[in-house]
Formats: structure tokens, sequence, C-alpha cells
């Protein structure tokens, strides 16, 4: 809260608790006000609400972090760094484990803002040699993980593909000693397709704009992305990103964290054999038996590809056009049709990749693991995809969209339940406030028995052909009534026309939007399956990093019968990631994107409005005015405000308690207006605030004409 002069300018409060009258046009207009003066950060009490500029601004500079350092929250300016600051302050200082939660949509500044809080903290962690070799590997594992996890999509050059949950551990002085990084599903679809105007992931094209021809030349590959499948073959350069620098900054990246040469290359050979499968073409062929076969096209890609995994052409090329079937305890090699082919080739470029970023993700917690037995304190740092909208939305946005989803839950549980626990730990009378709850949608997508996502595995691991129409028709049975949840039919029936249906396709109604999803490809992307003959011919291969990622290809390990299904994988660990952000105190950054072009200082209100409207803005400050809008400790009060009273001004030598309560008397607030909790001093109405900040503001000038009135007289 911005207790300073800037409270009487009602139309650009720091706070938006402060809003007097509460509408929603005020606070869209506060933020409107705040965003044209480049004041980008905005309270509602303790949760920061960040607009991206697209624009970089000079307030992230060593001078502003040393403002905020050991700052008084509510006496400077709100800031990213005010929260990052208070956080660190509280795990260092109070022992209490953080979690730092940044939401928004896609574009809307999460990742830049997770940056920022970790820069800061880096900044004002001490100094050392060891400490400041910990902080600069941390802080490296962005442009790594960023090169291979992020793309350029429609709503964001820089999107991150993947979810990330980071938890920096301190030690007892609150110096860092190392982390751990937990990564959430790569859309790994983008691999084998991207839809016109994105882009595959960054390192495709660093490692082709940036490489060194020796480099390229060793990766067998040509500096030309036109030349590549997989990258639609576009020359696809963004301006404003220069990839081959972005490069170098990923291998000198690699290279403090500690991958030796030898990984770095063996990273890069996979990266290339994943861009060369793009190239391999296969055509058909008619088998004696007149079965439609398939052979590879033009042999030199394959054969580079197995020159650089160390495997023989034939064992590829038979993995790659046939496939091994039991037939009654005998194995019989059938061959596999050109679209039965290249659906085997693009999953096994989807899955080699994917994989390679979860060893990514291993060898740099490697890095950064800190040694067992250690004492530590943790501040996590959550940075995931944003909730997605677009033209056709897939398995992908419903994934994403699911964990935007339990976010929103977890923000709505623990603003409630922090602002209570508040009231009880400081024994303060409280009247729990009515919330907008989204369990409803997150039990259409996650209940274990009749959740979408269930009823999706059960589909899946049906025997027989499965199929798209009777998972659709189901949901169309089981949800018929469900609120939340709208069949194509009723679509049509309500002549929904903003978009043009797919043929199978359901919507729901989320916290932030109605999305219909195209169940196209559902099926097939949440079993995720791999032809055995593949992953065995990978383990064959003498290339030892990716042999190492299809441990599953070993011949003497018993299969697993029924392994578990992408959704079911994704619900689990979105589970414990929630279980571990309980059990920590929150600390929310909720980001709003401003316009739909990336232009930078343009705020278009009706974007915002959506935005605010679904994050709940409104509720949030209803729920901390229902309680006291205003709290704090009480030493830092009375310093404040002590010269309002005769009796603690110049000098108290009570209790601060003892004078804020002399002070309060003395100025006759209704006692309604206060509470007085064990260690803070709450205030309930804005009004009061800033009615004691305009009392303070004469006195501070009845004081200086005093004084000027003492210095004359001395003259
Ligand atoms: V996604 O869900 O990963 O697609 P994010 O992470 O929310 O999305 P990101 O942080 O990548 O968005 O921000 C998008 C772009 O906005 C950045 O590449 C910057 O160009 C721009 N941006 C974001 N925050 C700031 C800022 N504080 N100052 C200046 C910013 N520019
Ligand atoms: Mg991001």
């Amino acid at each position: 809260m911005e207790a300073t002069t800037s409270l009487l300018d009602a139309a650009a409060v720091g706070d938006l608790v402060m809003l007097d009258p509460l509408s929603e046009e005020a606070l869209l207009r506060t933020l409107q006000e705040r965003f044209s003066r480049e004041e980008i950060y905005t309270y509602i009490g303790e949760v920061v609400i960040s607009v991206n500029p697209y624009k970089p601004l000079p307030i992230y500079t060593p001078e502003k972090v040393e403002e905020y350092h050991n700052c008084n929250f509510f006496a400077v300016k709100p800031h990213i760094y005010a929260i990052a600051d208070d956080a660190y302050c509280s795990l260092r200082d109070r022992d209490r484990d953080q979690c730092i939660l940044i939401t928004g949509e896609s574009g809307a500044g999460k990742t830049e803002a997770s940056k920022l809080v970790m820069s800061y903290v880096a900044a004002v962690s001490s100094k050392g040699e060891e400490v400041d070799k910990v902080k600069e590997q941390l802080l490296q594992s962005n442009p790594v993980l960023e090169a291979f996890g992020n793309a350029k999509t429609i709503r964001n050059d820089n999107s991150s593909r993947f979810g990330k949950y980071m938890d920096v551990e301190f030690d007892f002085k609150g110096d860092p000693l190392g982390g751990v990084i937990t990564n959430y599903l790569l859309e790994k679809s983008r691999i084998v397709r991207h839809v016109k105007g994105e882009r595959n992931f960054h390192i495709f094209y660093q490692l082709l704009a940036g490489g060194s021809a020796q480099l390229l030349q060793k990766l067998k590959l040509r500096p030309d992305c036109s030349y590549y499948g997989y990258l639609n073959r576009e020359k696809s350069v963004l301006p404003g990103m220069d990839d081959a620098a972005n490069f170098r900054a990923m291998q000198d990246a690699m290279a403090i964290i500690g991958f030796t040469p030898t990984e770095v290359t063996a990273l890069l050979e996979v990266t290339a054999v994943v861009l060369k499968l793009g190239n391999v073409e296969l055509s058909s062929c008619f088998q004696a038996s007149g079965m439609e076969a398939s052979s590879i096209t033009e042999p030199r890609e394959l054969q580079e590809i197995s020159q650089l995994i160390g495997l023989d052409p034939s064992t590829l090329e038979q993995a790659l056009c046939s496939r091994t079937v039991k037939v009654r305890d005998e194995s019989v090699l059938t061959a596999l049709s050109v679209s039965q082919g290249y659906y085997g080739r693009d999953a096994l470029a989807k899955n080699i990749y994917s994989r390679l970023f979860d060893w990514l993700v291993n060898r740099i917690n490697t890095s950064i693991k800190v040694k067992p037995g250690k004492q530590r304190k943790v501040m996590g740092v959550l940075d995931i995809y944003g909730f997605e909208i677009f033209q056709d939305n897939g398995f992908e946005q419903f994934i994403i969209n699911y964990c935007n989803e339990k976010l929103q839950q977890i923000f709505i549980l623990m603003t409630l339940k922090e602002e209570q626990e508040e009231y009880v730990r400081e024994g303060i009378k409280w009247t729990p406030v009515e919330f907008f709850d989204n369990s409803i949608i997150c039990d259409l997508i996650e209940n274990s028995k009749v959740g979408i996502l269930a009823m999706l595995d059960e589909e899946c691991l049906r025997p027989g052909t499965v199929n798209e129409d009777t998972f659709i028709t189901k949901l169309n049975q089981i949800f018929a009534s469900h609120k939340r949840y709208e069949s194509k039919e009723t679509l049509n029936a309500k002549h929904v026309t903003d978009i043009s249906l797919p043929l199978r396709c359901f919507r729901i109604h989320h916290y932030a939007g109605k999305v219909t999803y195209n169940v196209t490809g559902f099926i097939e992307k949440n079993n995720d399956l791999l032809f055995r003959d593949l992953s065995q011919a990978m383990w064959a291969a003498r290339h030892t990093l990716l042999r190492s990622l299809f441990p599953e290809g070993d011949p003497q390990r018993p299969s697993l019968k029924l392994p578990p299904t992408t959704g079911s994988q994704f619900k689990a660990s979105v589970a414990t990631l929630m279980k571990n952000l309980y059990s920590k105190n929150p600390n929310y950054i909720r980001c709003i994107k401003p316009n739909d072009t990336k232009t930078a200082m343009l705020f278009t209100p009706d974007l915002v409005l959506a935005q605010v409207r679904y994050l709940g803005l409104m509720e949030n400050v209803r729920v901390r005015r229902a309680g006291y809008a205003f709290r704090q400790l009480y030493q830092p009060f009375l310093k404040r405000y002590k010269m309002l009273s005769r009796r603690t001004w110049p000098h108290w030598t009570g209790s601060d308690r003892e004078g804020t309560e002399v002070l309060l008397a003395e100025l006759k607030f209704p006692s309604e207006e206060l509470a007085y909790g064990h260690t803070k001093i709450f205030i309930r109405s804005p009004r009061t605030l800033f009615d004691l900040e305009k009392r303070r503001q004469q006195r501070v000038a009845e004081l200086a004409t005093l004084i000027q009135a003492m210095f004359r007289g001395w003259r």
C-alpha cells in the first residue's frame, strides 16, 4: 500500500484497495492512468498487478535495487522489486518458505517477471566467490531452457512452451545455495508442426544462424532454415531477435552451468538429429502381396542421421518403415504404409526432443543441486505457459488451460486463506466473504471418475479401435447439464458464429473465457505411443546420450503394459505442484497484457477489462476491504503518525502498541474502524487512512512553517 501523497490522487492510487468509491470503471481508469505514466505496477494489498509495457523501462537499474532493498513495502512506489524484497526478507528473517506465483495470459510478462525476481534476489543477497557462482548458474539456466523450450507464437515472440517451477534454496543467512527446477509438459507437437506465423523452438534457428561452419559440418546441417521440413521450409527471422547472438549466449550459459564440451556436442547432435528426421521422406511401394509398404526416398538424410547416432542405416530404415507385431507369440515384421511411416517418424522426433528437454533440466539440476544435509529455506518461482485461446485449440491448449485453472483456484484459496489466517494469527474477529469458486471447472476436468481427463484415459485404454467419436459422445451425455460445458449441438442450437466449429468439439467456460476444443488428436496425444521398434533402434545406437533417453528400448527390459497417459501424468504433477505451493507463503504477481499487437505503451481498455474480470481483481479488492484495508506493524505506524498527538510527539516511551492506542484514541476514530492485533494495527476503510494521511500532511506543513519561523527568529 502506497501510504504517500499519491494516496490523495484518487485517479492513480498505487493500491486499488484505496479506490473510493470502488467500481470496475475506476479500477480500469486507475490502471490506465498509471500505465500512461509508465507506472506499470499497482497493488491490491500485497498482490502486484503488472501491465506489460512492451518496451524497456529504466526501472530495473542497480539504483532501483538499492532503493527497494530492505524497503518498507508501503512507503515506496509499487514495484516488482518490492514484492521480491518482501518475500526474500520474510524468508531470511522470519524463516518462512515463500513461493512467487506469476500468472496471466500468454504474452502478459510472466517470464520477464520471473527473471526480474530472480535477478533482484541475486543482487541483494551477499557476495562472495562461492555464492556468486551459484547465483550465476541459477540465472544462466534461463537462456538454456528458453532456447530449447520457448518459441515464437502468434501471441508472444518468446512464448514459454513448457511450465517451469524453480525452487531456489538458501542458507540461514539468506545466501543462495542452489536449486531444483521442475518442468511441466513441453508442447512437443511443435517439433513436427507449427502454424504459419509461428516458429519451431528457438534452438533450431539459433543453431543454424549461430553455429560455426565447422560445427554445422560436424552436425551435418546446412545453415539454411528453408532447407528443413520441420521449420516449414521457411526463412524465419524475427525482428528484434538475434538468433546467432542468442546461440552464443546459450553456449556461454551452458559453460557457466558446468556442461562439458562433450555434453554440449552430444546435446547439439541429438538436436540436429531431430531436425534432420523431418527431412526423411517416405514414398509408397507395393509388396509382392499387393500390400502397401513404404520406403525411404532419399537415403542421404537417413545415412547422415545414422552416422550421427552410431547406428546401422538399415536398422533405422527398418524401424521407420516397418513394425514388429506379435501374432500368437510369434513376432512378425509388417510393413507400414506411408502415412503410418510418417506418423512413426514424427512420434520419434517428438519423443527424442521432449526426452532431451527432460535430460537438459536434469543436467542443470545436477549442477545446481544443494548437497544433502544442509538446512535450507526455499523460495519457489512459478512461471508457466499462460492461458491460451486460439482459432483452433487442441489437446495442448486443454492441458495449458487446465493448469491455469488450477492456479486460479490456488489464488482464490490462498488469498482468502492467507487473509483469514492473518486475522486468526493477530487475534481479530473475522466473517468470511463469499467468493467465486472455480473448483466446478477444475472438477469437470480432473474428477477421477467423471472428469474429462479420466474419460479420455478410459477411451485410450479401451481395447479395440479407439476413436474420438465415442469419446465426444460420452462427454456430451455425461455433461449435458453441466453449467460450464457445452456440446457442439448446444453451440449450433445457440447459433454461435464467432468461430467455425470443428468436426468434433466441446466448449468449456473457463474462468478466463470460453474455449472450444477440437477433439481431433486428443487420443493420440494422450496415448503418446512410440512404436517399440523405434525405441529399440534408439537404444541400439552407440550415441550415449541418445540411447540413455530410451531405456524402454532395451529388449531385456520387461515392457510396461500400460504406460501412464500424458493427461494422467500431467494431472499428477500438477497435484504435486499444488501441494508444494500450499506449503509456502504465497506472493502474487498478476500480469496483464494491454494490447494484442505487442505495441509499446498501448493500453486497450476492453482487453484489460476482460483480464481484470477473469483475474477476479474486483473480488480481490472486495475481500481485502471486507476485512481491514490497511494493516501495519505498530512500530512503523507509530513512527509515521506520532506527530499527530502531543502525547506521542516528539518522544513516546511506552510500547509501540500503547503509543498507537493513545494516538488513535486522541484522533477519535470510530472504534469499528480499528482493530488492534498482536503485532499490527488494522484499519478498516481507506477513508480513515486518507484522513490520517491528510492530517499528517497538514501537520508536516505546520511543523515546516514553525521551523521556518524559528530560523527567521534566530537570524
Ligand atoms: V507465455 O505465457 O510464456 O507465452 P509470458 O511469459 O507471460 O508469455 P513474456 O514474459 O515472455 O510473456 O513477455 C512477452 C514480451 O513482453 C517480452 O518478450 C518483452 O518483450 C515484453 N515484456 C514483458 N514484461 C516486460 C517488462 N517488465 N518490461 C519490458 C516486457 N518489456
Ligand atoms: Mg513465458
